[in-house]
């Protein structure tokens, strides 16, 4: 039985109007429906891609009839001036439906995105190398917690150079950068980076001064017998909100104004960028964090009457980031690896002794691969 009861002309044909048994109707303008018909002349047979362009589409395209098929499943539209056919699955329309209240629910990251603290995470999304290479259900799972987490783990990876590359290849792409496809994470004597000392690193997200940043990193452990070397997670969205609600002006001064972020390396690496700390979308929701006190640089897009409260916004936030009610604390040992959303969630190690060795290797990966490996898989 159909669930769509009739459709009409309106409008002198600028519109339809879809009746539907269980809803409210739903219109189409003329030129959004001519847009979107999925015949062959519109849309390539072999790969969807759009033939045409808006120029194509006369501006004064208008339905002259519309029917609906018995079974309540398929319209046909006939367009004027330029004669044209086109068939729609109702269902199709349905699904495609912009006749409705805008919600609020998230379109910029994800509806089901889970904000955690320390409290609130129960279980870590983990998963075992052979079972995601294997598994393709159970890998799915995975890979959909490490989009609502942002932080997921797996076990039992080889202990080998290079592995990382391997994982990253469970869901995406590997995103060189100048410190190479992958990089070692090892004290080393005069490093380019403080990443490459036994020094404690405060949370951060990586790399804030590139733009676009990497938006997934990948940390693998080889060696771990140091003393010290802990690792910590921190929703940074969680952060923003506690901010948000324990001073609003302190979130929108840090969401307003761009803070600065650079890098320079040994030899023909100069990396900058601005951001603000808390980045929101154009309808104010959360897309992504920098913070990386190692790599701040001097900030001078707050005007000067705002700057003393834009300190205050900032120590506050990262009071927030290091309090302990907000950690997910670990230890990563040989053979572990933990994968991050970079546009979000925050990592931080602490202190290790010079003695043992302690060997991570590294790699970043873009979110947009995740994504589609989500949805084909
Ligand atoms: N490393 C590990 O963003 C950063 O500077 C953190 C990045 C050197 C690739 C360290
Ligand atoms: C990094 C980093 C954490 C660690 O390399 O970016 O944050 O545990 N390392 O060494
Ligand atoms: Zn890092």
């Amino acid at each position: 039985m159909s669930l769509f009861k009739s459709v009409k002309v309106i409008n002198s044909g600028k519109a339809i109007l879809l009746s539907r048994k269980y809803g409210a109707p739903l219109r189409y303008h003329s030129t959004w429906l001519r847009d979107n018909a999925n015949d062959h002349k519109t849309r390539d047979k072999n790969n969807g891609q759009r033939l045409i362009s808006i120029s194509d589409i006369p501006i004064n395209t208008y339905i002259k009839s519309a029917f609906l098929d018995k079974k309540g499943k398929n319209i046909t539209l006939n367009f004027l001036p330029k004669k044209k056919q086109i068939k729609f699955s109702v269902s199709w329309l349905e699904a495609h439906a912009y006749d409705k209240k805008q919600n609020n629910s998230k379109v910029w990251t994800h509806p089901d995105l889970k904000i955690w603290s320390k409290a609130t995470l129960k279980r870590v999304p983990i998963i075992n190398y052979k079972s995601a290479k294997s598994d393709k259900k159970l890998l799915l799972k995975w890979l959909k917690s490490l989009h609502y987490y942002g932080f997921a783990k797996i076990t039992g990876c080889e202990r080998k150079s290079g592995t990382v590359v391997k994982i990253a290849k469970l869901f995406g792409y590997v995103r060189e950068t100048n410190y190479g496809k992958w990089f070692d994470v090892k004290s080393k004597t005069s490093a380019v980076n403080l990443a490459y000392t036994n020094l404690g690193l405060k949370a951060h997200t990586d790399n804030p001064y590139r733009n676009p940043v990497p938006t997934m990193q990948i940390l693998h452990c080889l060696k771990s017998s140091i003393k010290g070397g802990d690792s910590k997670v921190v929703d940074g969205f969680k952060a923003a909100l506690r901010l948000k609600k324990e001073n609003k002006n302190y979130f929108n001064l840090l969401s307003k104004y761009c803070s600065r972020f650079e890098f320079k390396g040994k030899k023909n690496v100069h990396l900058k960028s601005r951001f603000p700390m808390i980045t929101l979308s154009p309808d104010n929701e959360l897309t992504a964090i920098h913070f990386n006190n190692r790599s701040i640089a001097p900030i001078t897009d707050v005007p000067y009457n705002n700057m003393p409260n834009y300190y205050k916004a900032y120590r506050k936030f990262s009071s927030i980031i290091d309090s302990s009610s907000m950690a997910f604390t670990f230890k990563l040992n040989p053979g572990e690896c933990f994968i991050l959303d970079n546009t979000r969630v925050l990592h931080a190690r602490t202190a290790y002794s010079k003695t043992g060795s302690r060997w991570l290797q590294g790699c970043y990966v873009d979110k947009d691969g995740l994504l589609s490996t989500i949805s084909t898989l």
